[in-house]
């Protein structure tokens, strides 16, 4: 399964609360306050892996709690710091926070103990930070991260601060005090991740169209390829080796077709995944296998890609042309070259509009023939 989209949400830890306590021992009379403070609660931690293909761990555990801090104790003891809970995810994926982060008594062990003056201030405290978070948070959408960068980590949900000990209290005017803190509640987020593929070059077309093949010929990647539509079902990324070692990083998505925009066949879900490229790679079904006319496809793809988003198209273009092999593929082509010659002349609809340089390269995927020439100009393209 494949999951590039889920919500979570996130329950960081609460503080340990503070300790009162005072020392007691044979022959030291009046020991002192020594109550300890509390430990700190567990973040909830996003780290950015490129080990991690999507967020489908997240989808059996869409529920992340990290644990409370230990309480302080006696004989200055401090409460210990829960551990982070670390989530580990793709490389790509952005963090959207669904309303502002609330921190919310969850235990029912907060009981207002008799509080001296400072002690009553602390609880005046936790009393406003109750009024507070009981003003439901308004649900917008906000984007707060995006993790591009192998290790990269961001802290979702922070934990509660510990409370203080009575021992912290004690000045010399008030030697014995009573008074100490509840450890403050830990962060509840509710988020959404998205994960937006990070790779310089987006392979777009018709389903059938060869986009695997092409993918498994010049990477390592080994997606399905079959001879009917919507084979892949997700995307997939390979990485194109050069031989002084550059990479370069190509996404495989699902053929669009037609209405894409509209939710028709897998729709415009995955060309989220192209929106950070660099370079579109447009790859036409030149021998029109599945009865269609290599230039509608081109135009409806261009069309596709505009209604998902508009800046799609001013990224830098490289057309393809793919199964030459095939007979009826040199006369497609003769008639695909006087067309687009013909648009990008006339320069009418914007999504019909032909690239600035039209270089239309030829291969076959399957054959292998025209792929070193095509490497060369995707690198040309991305200015390597
Ligand atoms: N003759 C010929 N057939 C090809 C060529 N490239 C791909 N094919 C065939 O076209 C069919 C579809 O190829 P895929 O690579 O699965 O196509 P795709 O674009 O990934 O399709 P979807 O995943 O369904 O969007 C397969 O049967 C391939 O063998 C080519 O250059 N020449
Ligand atoms: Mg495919």
């Amino acid at each position: 399964m494949f999951v590039d989209r889920i919500r979570v949400r996130a329950q960081a830890g609460d503080g340990g609360n503070g300790c009162v306590s005072f020392r007691r021992e044979k022959y030291i009379d009046r020991g002192g306050p020594d109550g300890g403070t509390g430990g700190k609660g567990g973040d909830i931690v996003l780290v950015a892996d490129k080990n991690v293909q999507d967020l489908s761990d997240l989808y059996y555990r869409p529920r992340l709690v990290a644990k409370r801090g230990g309480h302080g104790r006696g004989k200055n003891c401090t409460g210990r710091n829960a551990p982070d809970v670390v989530v580990r995810v793709p490389v790509g994926t952005q963090v959207y926070r669904l309303g502002a982060p609330t921190r919310q008594r969850r235990a029912s062990g907060y009981r207002p103990a008799a509080a001296g003056a400072q002690g009553e201030e602390v609880l005046r405290e936790v009393a406003t930070a109750e009024q507070e978070q009981s003003v439901p948070a308004a649900r917008e959408r906000e984007l707060v991260a995006d993790l591009v960068e192998d290790g990269q980590r961001y802290v979702l949900a922070h934990g509660g601060r510990g409370g203080r000990g009575n021992a912290s209290f004690k000045s010399s005017t008030h030697q014995a005090p009573r008074e100490f803190q509840y450890g403050q509640p830990g962060e509840t987020v509710g988020a959404e991740l998205e994960l937006k593929t990070l790779a310089d070059v987006g392979l777009v077309g018709y389903p059938n169209a060869g986009k695997s093949t092409l993918i498994s010929r010049i990477t390592q990647a080994h997606p399905k390829i079959a001879p009917y539509p919507f084979t892949t079902l997700t995307p997939n990324v390979g990485v194109l080796a050069y031989e002084d070692y550059s990479r370069v990083r190509i996404a495989d998505i699902p053929g669009l077709i037609e209405g894409a925009h509209e939710g028709r066949g897998l729709g415009h879900e995955f060309l989220r995944h192209i929106e950070r490229c660099r370079l579109l790679v447009i790859l036409l079904d030149m021998a029109g296998v599945d009865a269609r006319d290599p230039w509608d496809d081109y135009r409806r793809l261009l069309a596709e890609l505009q209604a998902h988003d508009p800046a799609l198209l001013g990224k830098p273009q490289l057309l393809v042309a793919n199964k030459m092999d095939l007979p009826a593929a040199k006369k497609n082509l003769a008639a695909f070259k006087r067309k687009l010659a013909r648009a990008s002349r006339s320069s009418k609809p914007r999504s019909v509009r032909a690239m600035p340089s039209p270089s239309l390269l030829q291969i076959s995927a399957l054959a292998g023939s025209g792929l070193d020439e095509f490497k060369r100009a995707l690198r040309v393209a991305l200015g390597g």
